[in-house]
């Protein structure tokens, strides 16, 4: 007696077909890769990849072209994501998320992640995997928002001995 092992969810098969699209960019984040092939994503990985993807969000969006996001642009790009959430997550079709609807988008993009942060594929997502995702989830949870205080009064007045006798 054989099980069939039926592997591909309709949900998956939606979000790869929707890798083209733009707004499916937006809605899904961007795809953590191992650029250095050391086995690991390491936190430096994941910034560089995020500020590419937010180049890559930059260039679709601000359609007036002067570089940053207004708030129009902004409020595009968040119809964008939504209307592709909808696309992809509303399986009843009533044209909003339910609970349900939010908790199974956000299981995908979970599963999505750990894919990704698998490298070696073996199934486990290892302390040494997750490691630099970690750390920037940790630094984002933390030091979120507001710029507080740029640069921590490094050198103040630093006019000190150096006197030198030639
Ligand atoms: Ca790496
Ligand atoms: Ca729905
Ligand atoms: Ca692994």
């Amino acid at each position: 007696m054989t099980t069939r092992i039926k592997k591909l969810s309709p949900i998956s098969a939606v979000a790869a077909a929707c890798l083209v699209s733009l707004s499916a960019i937006a809605a899904s984040g961007p795809e953590l890769v191992d650029l250095d092939g050391d086995g690991v994503i390491s936190a430096e990985e994941i910034v560089q990849i995020r500020d590419e993807y937010k180049q890559t969000l930059l260039s679709a969006y601000d359609t007036d072209g002067d570089g940053e996001l207004s708030r129009d642009e902004r409020s595009a790009m968040r119809m964008a994501r939504e209307t592709e959430m909808l696309n992809t997550f509303d399986t009843d079709g009533d044209g909003e998320l339910s609970r349900d609807e939010r908790r199974a988008a956000h299981e995908e993009r979970r599963a999505a992640m750990e894919t990704q942060l698998d490298v070696n594929q073996d199934g486990v997502v290892s302390d040494e995997e997750s490691a630099g995702f970690d750390s920037v989830k940790s630094e984002r949870g933390r030091g979120h928002g507001r710029d507080h205080g740029r640069d921590h009064g490094g050198e103040r007045g630093g006019e000190h001995g150096g006197k030198r006798s030639s």
